[in-house]
């Protein structure tokens, strides 16, 4: 098939773009860059050195015989977004391209606004140019399983059926996300649910926990081909970031009592349901939601397993919260509809938190320690950074 993978450049896009061309399909890929003028702007880095867009391309052609064509622009610029789609004319469009990190939308309100017009924008942009262009292309969004939030109800596969008043219908599951970045995922997934109800569009919405890991088989392949290892307290992820603290000495953030329970799964897993996705195509008009996660974890479970596995000495540090999130709460998500689809789940392990701990270990001088401590806090609307002076900014 033919797949524009949106986002390409960055830390799942890359990754999946290289296992979808080895698929054999004929992949393209988008993106602007933003995510590497955030570290720019922020004083931080990718743990692994990430080549340019480029150079990536070109090693994988050297490496593999296989050819991705990079489209460089904004999704949020509708030319650019209508002339790729022309040009390239997809079967399929896999759609990363979003500002992704809920610290960095709940800084201050210029982070919030540009993290919403960014995501529903660019999301808008692109059904507006599916609508006109091929009706037909099957949008597959990466959306967040932090959309519904953590109910005290078992989390539905994106719809609930609801008996009220003696009626009964199937409605969108409750939402209740935890930052400005996770209610652009729901603005998102309305605007999606109606361009399908309205103009028979199809679409996945691939609700996803937080992906754990760096290295994929094809990424493995040639040290050009590497995806991102984001550990900061803005991009990095929980247990990407215990493992850079526990390698370092560093004593594990835990934030609050680290009761916070997430879905979580491997990168590799978002290829291969991503792949699921595109293999098993929803029908014309139709918005199906697949919750893309294998595991649950609580905060604190993920501290103890990184601990025990790394150092049994490494401390664990229970900081004040910054975030406002339930610190201890009910927690159970369905995610059947994958695994029906044939999804054969890499499970936590010691072995990829070893090789975690490696990939550290490899890379130990570019570990910028003052990136580590959680720098935003949720209930201030300015933070207390002043964000017009990113070197201050990366000091605090
Ligand atoms: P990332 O920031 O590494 O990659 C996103 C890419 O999109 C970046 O390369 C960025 O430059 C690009 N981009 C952003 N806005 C754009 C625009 N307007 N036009 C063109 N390109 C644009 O993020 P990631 O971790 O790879 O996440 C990818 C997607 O998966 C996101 O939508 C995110 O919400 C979702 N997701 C990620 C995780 C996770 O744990 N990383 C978990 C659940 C969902
Ligand atoms: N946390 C800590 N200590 C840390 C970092 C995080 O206790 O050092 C806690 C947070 O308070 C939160 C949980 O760990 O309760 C997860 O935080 P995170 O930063 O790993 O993930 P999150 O902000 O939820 O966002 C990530 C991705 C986002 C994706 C989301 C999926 O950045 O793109 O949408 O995971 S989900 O969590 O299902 O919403």
């Amino acid at each position: 098939m033919k797949i524009l993978v949106l986002g390409g450049d960055g830390y799942l896009g890359w990754p999946t773009a290289l296992y979808l061309s080895r698929k054999g399909h004929e992949v393209g890929v988008v993106d602007n860059f933003a995510r590497r003028q955030y570290d720019l702007e922020m004083g931080v880095d990718s743990l692994v050195p990430v080549r340019h867009l480029q150079q990536r391309v070109k090693t994988w052609r050297e490496v593999s015989g296989l050819s991705i064509v990079p489209f460089i622009g904004d999704l949020t610029n509708a030319d650019f977004t209508y002339r790729t789609l022309r040009e390239f004319e997809p079967e399929a469009v896999v759609h990363f391209a979003e500002q992704r990190a809920a610290p960095y939308s709940m800084i201050d309100r210029e982070h919030a606004v540009y993290t919403q017009v960014n995501n529903v924008v660019g999301t808008l942009n692109l059904l507006y140019a599916i609508a006109e262009l091929n009706p037909d292309i099957h949008l597959v969004k990466l959306g967040t399983m932090g959309e519904y939030g953590t109910p005290n109800i078992d989390i539905e596969e994106g719809f609930i059926e609801i008996v009220h008043r003696g009626r009964t219908d199937v409605l969108p599951f409750p939402k209740q996300p935890g930052s400005f970045y996770h209610l652009s995922k729901v603005h998102d997934s309305h605007n999606i649910q109606f361009a399908c109800r309205t103009w028979g569009l199809r679409s996945t919405d691939l609700n996803q926990g937080i992906v754990y890991g760096q290295e994929t088989p094809e990424t493995s392949a040639h040290s050009d081909l590497a995806t991102r290892y984001d550990y900061d307290a803005v991009f990095g992820t929980v247990l990407n970031r215990f493992v850079v603290q526990a390698v370092v000495g560093h004593p594990l953030t835990v934030y609050g009592k680290g009761g916070q329970t997430r879905g979580m799964l491997d990168i590799r897993d978002t290829q291969a349901c991503v792949e699921l996705a595109i293999e098993n195509p929803p029908a014309a008009g139709e918005y199906r939601v697949f919750n893309q996660f294998t595991e649950s974890f609580s905060v604190a479970q993920l501290a103890e397993n990184v601990a025990s596995t790394l150092a049994a000495d490494v401390d664990i540090e229970y900081l004040d919260d910054p975030r406002v999130e339930k610190e201890d709460h009910y927690y159970r998500a369905a995610h059947t509809k994958l695994l029906d689809l044939g999804l054969v789940p890499h499970l936590l392990s010691s072995t990829l938190i070893l090789s975690l701990a490696r990939t550290v270990e490899k890379n130990l001088d570019r570990v910028n320690f003052d990136a580590i401590r959680p720098t935003v806090n949720w209930r201030s609307t300015s933070s207390t950074l002043d964000t017009s002076d990113p070197l201050k900014m990366a000091r605090a």
